[in-house]
């Protein structure tokens, strides 16, 4: 794994929750599923929830957040600092959909859908995967303590784990995938490489139309560990409140309050810089944007 994923270094694999998980469930019918709970490996992927929502498995390691001072396009509060995540956690394979978020949020505030206002850009299309948007960080928390309830219902998921909002330092930790790159394809994001302002999205054999609106779920390659669209197509909430910069440390999480909630990864309407790796933006929890979605953790809190 070492080798495959470059600057990487597991840690050891969670032995405790494991066996907690086990004997909880020892006598019910969760047991298999409770004791597999913890990933086998990076880019394992599963989707054991009611919305067969695909997770992919990020083993615990170490990385170093944030982007040197060369890098293209760097902000000064993108120190780096070196993180241990000491658990793995589960991540949304793909940002959360407009069906998905349907089904358990019973509305669609989406911009780019055939009721919203910016209907007339996707005239036609279907756009049940594309990434929900214009729905607050409040929304997507609330989104995932409904999951997170519906799951405990159905006994698929133990009571130390839930559905929330990766950490800011989860995501950075994801979307890099072991790369030290600006971002994961390298220190480019060239067109046809993700949904972002400037890059043109590939209609059909030689038929290229700028997007200028969301994309489908997927649209583009993933990063070495299957995760899509860390770069562009919309924005994502992270759970931390936004610090001046990142400490770093073992399983960092800003709790201290601050006027912003952290978003990550750039949206279709940046330019490349603003969807590196290590950018990190923010906005007031209760607001809705038509650039910014979200995508779920599985983990241990
Ligand atoms: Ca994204």
């Amino acid at each position: 794994m070492g080798s495959r994923y470059g600057s990487f270094w597991p840690l050891a694999a969670n032995d405790e929750h494991h066996a907690t998980h086990r004997s909880h469930w020892g006598s019910q019918r969760g047991v298999n599923m409770a004791q597999s709970l913890t990933g086998a490996s990076a880019g394992e992927v599963r989707d054991d929830n009611f919305l067969g929502l695909k997770l992919v498995w990020c083993p615990p390691g170490k990385f170093v957040m944030g982007s040197p001072p060369e890098e293209a396009g760097r902000k000064d509060h993108e120190v780096q600092a070196a993180v241990t995540l000491t658990r793995g956690f589960w991540l949304g394979k793909y940002e959360v959909t407009q069906s998905q978020y349907t089904r358990v949020m019973g509305k669609n505030t989406s911009h780019f859908c055939a009721t919203g206002a910016g209907r007339e850009s996707v005239q036609g299309l279907d756009t049940s995967d594309f990434p929900v948007e214009r729905v607050s960080w409040l929304e997507a928390m609330e989104f995932c303590r409904r999951l997170t309830d519906q799951e405990r219902l159905t006994g698929r998921l133990p009571a130390k784990w839930q559905y929330t909002l990766p950490t800011e330092a989860q995501w950075e930790y994801a979307c890099r995938a072991g790369t030290t790159t600006a971002f994961h394809y390298g220190p480019e994001l060239r067109d046809f490489q993700a949904n972002f302002a400037w890059g043109f999205r590939k209609l059909a054999p030689g038929v290229f139309e700028y997007a200028g609106k969301t994309a489908a779920v997927g649209s583009f390659d993933p990063n070495p560990w299957g995760l899509c669209d860390m770069h562009g197509n919309v924005d994502e909430w992270c759970r931390d409140w936004r610090a001046d910069i990142a400490t770093g440390g073992l399983d960092p999480e800003s709790t201290v309050e601050s006027r912003w909630r952290v978003r990550r990864g750039g949206n279709w309407d940046d330019s490349s810089i603003f969807c590196r790796s290590a950018v990190r933006y923010g906005a007031r929890p209760t607001l809705r944007f038509r650039f910014a979605g979200f995508r779920i953790a599985r983990c241990v809190v």
